[in-house]
This record gives structure tokens, C-alpha cells and sequence, in this order.
């Protein structure tokens, strides 16, 4: 199988990340992408190439104007404000404020333009945002010579909603390809998220269309990241109703009863018949993820890749999660 990596990445590097009320080293780190890669190459998984060049539009399709606007002028009006540190929102337009006015101040702009703020933003993220799209949206142009292709993105994407940035992800890289596919003549794309927690973005991104099923497996949101989204309840809206799929499963979840619920959502794309098969792959489902509560071990990712490509969809991984940096680059493999 084929990857695409950009040595960019790199650029997003932030020093910080709120977590336990402490700034840490973040979890989401450059070392994660270079611990698979080495695992790629290691195991001659395939041929590792960078991303070519690429038309961005498509990302107008997923995101807002102002949203695009905001991450590329963010990190520049933080400075401007005199800040020491990174950028980190402190106020948000809650419930019993009015959520629709956006503010001209950077702090309040960073509010409402944030869904979660263990995310810091700093110097070259949004430029290492942008070369997590190229990756994917090159990984998607090449998919039609092989069955199956992988983009290795980083930073992640599940988590970005149309206007929002949080959980690590700045762009839906994910949605971005769905549209790509999309605008090449593609009528139907079923997307798998299977990283432990639950694609909110992707799913806020399609949830009132028919064309573009989000079906996920992940721990449930009463107790696990996202929180405020990825109940079996949300079955899609409008035209959308019945192409969205969710599976919370709670702590200590083994393999076992993980993998019935992986194959019921595969009979729902088999039914589905999509032209191709996105998957959203996060390995945080790893027994020693530092952040997660299920209970996979590395053998069964072999079982999983298995599964998948019994369907014989032609399928674009994507890389999400994955925090035990120990096992990233087996499990991943
Ligand atoms: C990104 B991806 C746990 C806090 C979790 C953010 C997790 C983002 C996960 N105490 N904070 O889906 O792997
Ligand atoms: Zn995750």
C-alpha cells in the first residue's frame, strides 16, 4: 500500500497543551508521524511519496470563508496583542450568552471560532494544517491505481467542524477528500471512523446529506472526548436521515464485542454501495493508550485491516489518533 507524507508537517509544533489544568507537552506531537513512518519503511509496507501540487478550493465545500480566515490570521493578531504564550481560548459564546455575533478581538474570536482548547495554536500551525490537506487530497487523486492508499496526516482531522477547530484538528482532511471524490463524478462515499473518539466534525459536516454516510465507532460521550456529540440517537437530518451511524461503546471495551460492532457497520456500507470507502484511522482504540478506554492489542489491528479489505471498496485511509508511542507505528501498520 501506498503513503503520502509530507515532511511539513513539522511546521504545527506547539509547545503546550491544556490538560488536568497544567500545560503539557502535547500529545499530538511530530514524533507520532515519525514513529509510523519509520515502521512503513521498516516493514516495506510500500512506497512513501510527498504530496504533489494541489488546488485548496476544495476546502471551501467543507469550511467557512471566515473560518479559513481565522486560522491563517490567528497565530499573527495573538502576537499583535502582545501575548507571551500560545494561543489558547479562555471565553466562549455558551448557552447563556449569544452565540451568532463573532467578536473583533482576537480572545473572542479564538472563543467562538474553538470547540475544545487542550489545542493550542502557534507559530507554523496553520501552515502544517494546510500540508495535512495536500497529503490527503494527494492520497485521494492516486487512489484510482490502487485498491487502497494511505494519508498520513498530521494534524488530525475528525474532530474540525465546518466553523470550529479543537480536539487537535484545525481542517476535516477527511470531509475535504469526501468532497474531492465528490467533484471528480464519485455519487456515494461511506466514511468509517474508527479512531476512539468520536469524528464530530465529520459528522456535523454531513449530517443533513444522503450522498456521504459517517459511521463511527468510539467510546461513549458520556465519559469519553467529545462529550457533547456521538449518541446512537443521532441518526442524521433532512436528506440525511438513516446516513449516520453511531456506535458508543463503554470503558474496557475488548475486541471481541468491538469487532461486532465494526461488522454491523460494514454490512450498513455494503448495503450502502459507495464508491469509495473513507476511513478515519485512529489506533487510541490501543489497550495502552494513555487517553482512551478500550482494550485492543496490536494483533487485532491486523484483524481489522483484514475486515476492511474483504469489503474490496477501493479505500483511503486517513490517519487520526493514536497517543501510545510505543505501539503507533505496529499498530498502525
Ligand atoms: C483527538 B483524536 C482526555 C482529554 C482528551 C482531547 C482528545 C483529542 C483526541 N482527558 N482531549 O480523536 O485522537
Ligand atoms: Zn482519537
Amino acid at each position: 500500500m501506498r503513503t503520502i507524507y509530507s515532511k511539513k508537517h513539522i511546521l504545527h509544533n506547539s509547545l503546550t497543551e491544556l490538560s488536568g489544568g497544567k500545560l503539557i507537552k502535547p500529545l499530538e506531537s511530530p514524533d507520532r508521524i515519525k514513529i509510523i513512518l519509520k515502521e512503513i519503511s521498516n516493514r516495506k509496507l510500500g512506497p512513501i511519496s510527498e504530496p504533489t501540487k494541489q488546488n485548496l478550493d476544495v476546502i471551501y465545500k467543507v469550511h467557512s470563508k471566515n473560518y479559513v480566515k481565522f486560522l491563517e490570521t490567528a497565530w499573527h493578531e495573538w502576537i499583535k496583542e502582545g501575548f507571551q504564550g500560545e494561543a489558547i481560548p479562555t471565553v466562549w459564546p455558551s448557552r447563556s450568552m449569544n452565540s451568532k455575533i463573532i467578536p473583533v478581538n482576537i480572545e473572542g474570536k479564538l472563543g467562538y471560532y474553538c470547540l475544545a482548547n487542550e489545542t493550542s495554536i502557534s507559530k507554523g500551525t496553520i501552515e502544517g494544517a494546510y500540508e495535512s490537506v495536500k497529503v490527503v487530497l494527494t492520497a485521494a487523486d492516486m487512489l484510482h491505481k490502487e485498491k487502497s492508499i494511505f494519508a498520513l496526516c498530521r494534524p488530525p482531522g475528525h474532530h474540525a467542524s465546518k466553523d470550529q477547530y479543537g480536539g487537535y484538528c484545525f481542517f476535516n482532511n477527511i470531509a475535504i477528500a469526501a468532497e474531492r471524490f465528490i467533484e471528480r463524478g464519485a455519487k456515494k462515499i461511506f466514511i468509517l471512523d474508527i479512531d476512539f473518539h468520536h469524528g464530530n466534525g465529520t459528522q456535523e459536516i454531513f449530517y443533513k446529506r444522503a450522498d456521504v454516510f459517517f459511521a463511527s465507532l468510539h467510546g461513549d460521550p458520556m465519559h469519553a472526548f467529545p462529550h457533547f456529540l456521538g449518541h446512537a440517537d443521532e441518526r442524521g437530518a433532512e436528506d440525511g436521515v438513516g446516513f449516520n451511524l453511531n456506535n458508543p461503546m463503554p470503558s474496557n471495551t475488548t475486541y471481541l464485542k468491538w469487532k461486532k460492532s465494526l461488522k454491523k457497520v460494514l454490512s450498513e456500507a455494503e448495503n450502502f454501495k459507495p464508491d469509495f470507502l473513507l476511513v478515519s484511522l485512529g489506533v487510541d482504540t490501543f489497550e495502552n493508550d494513555p487517553i482512551s478506554f478500550f482494550k485492543l492489542k496490536s494483533d487485532d489491528y491486523l484483524d481489522v485491516g483484514r475486515i476492511i479489505s474483504s469489503l474490496n471498496f477501493p479505500t483511503l485511509f486517513v490517519m487520526e489518533g493514536g497517543y501510545s508511542m510505543n505501539e503507533i507505528g505496529l499498530n498502525t501498520v
